[in-house]
């Protein structure tokens, strides 16, 4: 396979809802071996440490939690994502879900810049459509979709000059959407895949045909890893546990067919909570997912003889 120049970022960012702990992820995937895991497959990786928000005014908003925090991360995280995907693959460690208005909005003038379009893959229980305004529970992790496909309301918030068109994003093991996001996503263009429909025809189909999309189209494809599309049982470490994920085997799958498309060019793992995990279980498998994503597998089968 071809080597990539891998870059971890850690992003201690815990701003995106009330309950702490995502800030220990970066910490976590670094003992659960991300990357000695990568270099073993043969790629070149570096650790750049952890990335700080910019300065950031007392918080002061009624519903919103810690919004002053969490544009201080967006901006610097626009930037960091920028820079980084000019050098190699970015593999953000997070830090909760609001990292993604950063990661995101820095691929999008990243791809801008080389002129192609890019293509976000959203792997999550949630569809993080909110905007300030429709959010019940203040928590931005909910928002980071609506912010870069342009929705209303991100006041002070970088501005998103050229939206992420909404046929160039695919949001794959839903089961859990709030009735406003429901509402602002009847009729658009979006792929979603809720657990249904994978339990139904499977999750390879779906996927292969966004990846189709984005192959023919030349795009350069971000991936955000929510811990919260597995399954608790097997994920436990995240504050938002929704039954019915994804199963272990099918979290694999999406990322070895990510890996033969060779379509990736950034990925977040985002909502990890080391203080909810279990013996390291959920940083273990993450990483084993991440590195499913760079190429590992069980063997590489034999032609069989008949
Ligand atoms: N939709 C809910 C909210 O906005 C939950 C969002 N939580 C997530 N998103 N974990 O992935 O509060
Ligand atoms: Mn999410
Ligand atoms: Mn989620
Ligand atoms: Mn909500």
């Amino acid at each position: 396979m071809t080597q990539q120049n891998c870059i971890l970022v850690g992003i201690p960012m815990d701003s995106g809802k009330r309950r702490q702990g995502c800030l220990m992820g970066p910490d976590a995937y670094r003992t659960a071996g991300l990357a000695d895991a990568l270099r073993d497959l043969g790629h070149d990786v570096t650790d750049t440490g952890n990335v700080a928000p910019d300065a950031f005014a007392k918080e002061t908003h009624p519903k919103l939690v810690r919004r002053n925090e969490t544009i201080g991360w967006t901006t610097a995280l626009a930037e960091v994502s920028r820079s980084t995907l000019q050098k190699g693959l970015p593999i953000f460690m997070g830090g909760d879900h609001a990292l993604s208005l950063g990661t995101v909005l820095g691929a999008m003038r990243h791809a801008e810049s080389v002129g192609r379009p890019l293509f976000v893959l959203w792997l999550d229980a949630h569809t993080d459509f909110h905007t300030p305004q429709t959010t019940d529970s203040g928590n931005l992790h909910g928002t980071p979709l609506g912010y870069v496909t342009g929705r209303d309301g991100f006041d002070g918030f970088p501005e998103v000059s050229a939206p992420l068109p909404h046929e160039q994003i695919a949001l794959i093991g839903l089961r859990s959407v709030d009735r406003p996001e429901r509402e602002a996503m009847q009729g658009s263009a979006m792929t979603y895949v809720d657990m249904r429909e994978i339990d139904e025809s499977g999750i390879a189909k779906p996927l292969s045909a966004f990846l189709d999309k984005v192959a023919a189209a030349n795009g350069m494809l971000h991936v955000s890893l929510d811990v919260d599309f597995l399954d608790p049982s097997v994920a436990p470490a995240v504050g938002t546990t929704v039954p019915g994920g994804a199963t272990v085997r099918e979290g694999h799958l999406v990322m070895e067919m990510l890996h033969d498309s060779g379509l990736m060019t950034s990925l977040d793992l985002v909502e990890l909570n080391p203080f909810l995990d279990e013996r390291g279980r959920t940083a273990t498998l993450m990483v084993d997912l991440a590195a499913s994503a760079l190429g590992r597998r069980v063997f590489d089968r034999p032609t069989r003889a008949y």
